[in-house]
């Protein structure tokens, strides 16, 4: 019998891959500074690195590819486009960004000054540099649960609203330009947030008369979350409970390329007529046009299309199902992950996986190239290559308190048996773990260290 729902979809069109030796993968891993950024995509047997811009795409937005109106102002796509964002958001303006960097840099250079703050339940790196880059400080004020990796609490991206007013009160208001929070939690596990904390967000933000603003990425997945684990919502469609989460927040960025299904594409939406003039102006000086924003016709009716796709219940109900699976499957064989899993990904808990190896030696880099070794399989590490700052005053390095490594998995594209492999992988290593050494630095650069940096075995 089947363990988790049917795929809501057949597959029209196959992409090869292979697997290399042993010895391939360790010549690879030493040419790549074993930094798996670095390893061409042919040489990885299963891709986890990210389930950003990793999608299939249906038959439908393929379709919606040719229907692309290449004209420089006003093509028909960009109109399919802001009724999708408008029906789902309900936010009054928009603008299309290549992605969701790009959405968050113009945000950013239209709202902060530099000395600010920008709290969130979590930042992930992307905001955090585009925030730090404008002279911002990000401040991740996520509630406790959300830092242990063994709490099954159901909504484990909470921000704790205690600590959000207290530091509000504490700067000022008039240092907080807009306050965040990221749904679904990407650096703390992919863990959802509750609609109770993005209301209560919204009113603690909002009493201060600051801009709330959904790093909305993962908002399906989020909002299914909400439907299957937050009292009253069990019988509430996915929309409507989207719907409900936007209605508390004064805009969002969106990164397309995860929940609206698009392997490029990206937003940034807002109530404020006065901001969204603002924005204009930086998206014409970064991006483009306003009604392309650097995407192509083609692309702005994929996203459109995708965005509909991404809150059918069906795919989500698969989705979400699709990443327990996995989870469930380093459970039975003790494997040490996140839990409960998210909805994008399943996170190894790089800490309780190798304890031997302290922060300081990059375990959750050690382990990511140990996957790569035994199986040809690309996850990323989300812990101290990619979170670890020196502090300012002491020159020491502060270490986040989560060492994981993410195994994301690309929406619509592996099967349950791809999956049985990843744990079986897994298996295999957890059972040799000891053997596992740590890794140093040869090269590491300031800002968004762990695409470029450089290690070698210790
Ligand atoms: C990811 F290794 N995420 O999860 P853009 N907000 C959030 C994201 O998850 C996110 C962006 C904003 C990626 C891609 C990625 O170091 C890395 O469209 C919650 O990628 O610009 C992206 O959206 C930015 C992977 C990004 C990384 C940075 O895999």
């Amino acid at each position: 019998m089947a363990r988790f729902p049917v795929e809501p979809f057949k597959i029209k069109v196959v992409e090869p891959i292979r697997q290399t030796t042993l010895a391939q993968r360790e010549e690879i891993l030493q040419q790549a500074g074993y930094n798996l950024f670095a390893v061409r995509a042919e040489d990885i047997y299963i891709d986890l690195l990210t389930d950003s811009g990793t999608s299939a795409m249906s038959d439908s937005q393929w379709a919606g590819m040719m229907a692309g109106d290449e004209s420089y102002a006003g093509c028909r796509n960009f109109f399919n486009l802001e009724e999708a964002v408008r029906s789902i958001t309900g936010f009054r303006y928009f603008v299309p960004t290549h992605q969701g960097r790009a959405a968050e840099n113009v945000l950013f250079t239209c709202t902060i000054e530099p000395g600010q703050s920008v709290p969130s339940n979590m930042h992930f790196d992307t905001t955090q540099a585009n925030v730090i880059a404008r002279g911002g400080d990000p401040v991740n004020l996520l509630a406790e649960e959300g830092l242990d990796p063994t709490s099954h609490a159901p909504f484990k991206g909470d921000v704790d609203i205690e600590r959000l007013e207290a530091f509000i009160q504490q700067v000022g208001p008039e240092s907080v330009p807009l306050g965040m929070l990221t749904v679904t939690n990407n650096s703390g596990g992919g863990q959802p947030v509750s609609m109770a904390n993005i209301r209560a967000t919204g009113e603690v933000l909002h009493r201060y008369g600051i801009p709330f603003f959904l790093d909305a990425c993962r908002y399906a997945e989020n909002a299914y979350f909400i439907k299957l684990r937050e009292p009253g919502y069990a019988d509430t469609p996915v929309l409507e409970i989207a719907r409900e989460m936007f209605s508390y927040a004064d805009g969002c960025t969106m990164s397309a390329k995860k929940d609206a299904l698009v392997n490029i594409g990206g937003f940034l939406a807002m109530n404020d007529e006065e901001l969204y003039q603002r924005a204009c102006q930086q998206l014409i000086l970064r991006e483009g046009f306003p009604t392309y924003g650097g995407l192509a016709g083609r692309d702005l009716e994929a996203l459109a299309r995708g965005l509909w796709e991404g809150v059918d219940e069906r795919y989500l109900a698969y989705r979400v199902a699709h990443t327990r699976y996995l989870a469930d499957r380093m459970v039975e064989e003790s494997i040490p992950i996140l839990e409960p899993p998210g909805g994008h990904a399943v996170y190894l808990d790089a800490r309780r996986f190798l304890p031997h190896i302290p922060q300081a030696e990059l375990p959750g880099q050690a382990l990511t190239c140990a996957l790569f070794l035994e199986g040809g399989i690309r996850g990323v590490e989300i812990g101290s290559v990619m979170f670890a700052r020196e502090d300012v005053e002491t020159g020491e390095m502060i270490y986040p308190e989560l060492e994981l490594v993410r195994l994301a998995i690309p929406r619509r594209v592996y099967t349950q048996a791809h999956l049985d492999y990843v744990a079986e992988t897994c298996q295999r290593l957890y059972e040799c773990r000891e053997e596992i050494g740590g890794l140093r630095y040869t090269y590491a650069p300031d800002l968004l260290r762990h695409f470029t940096a450089r290690f070698e075995p210790l």
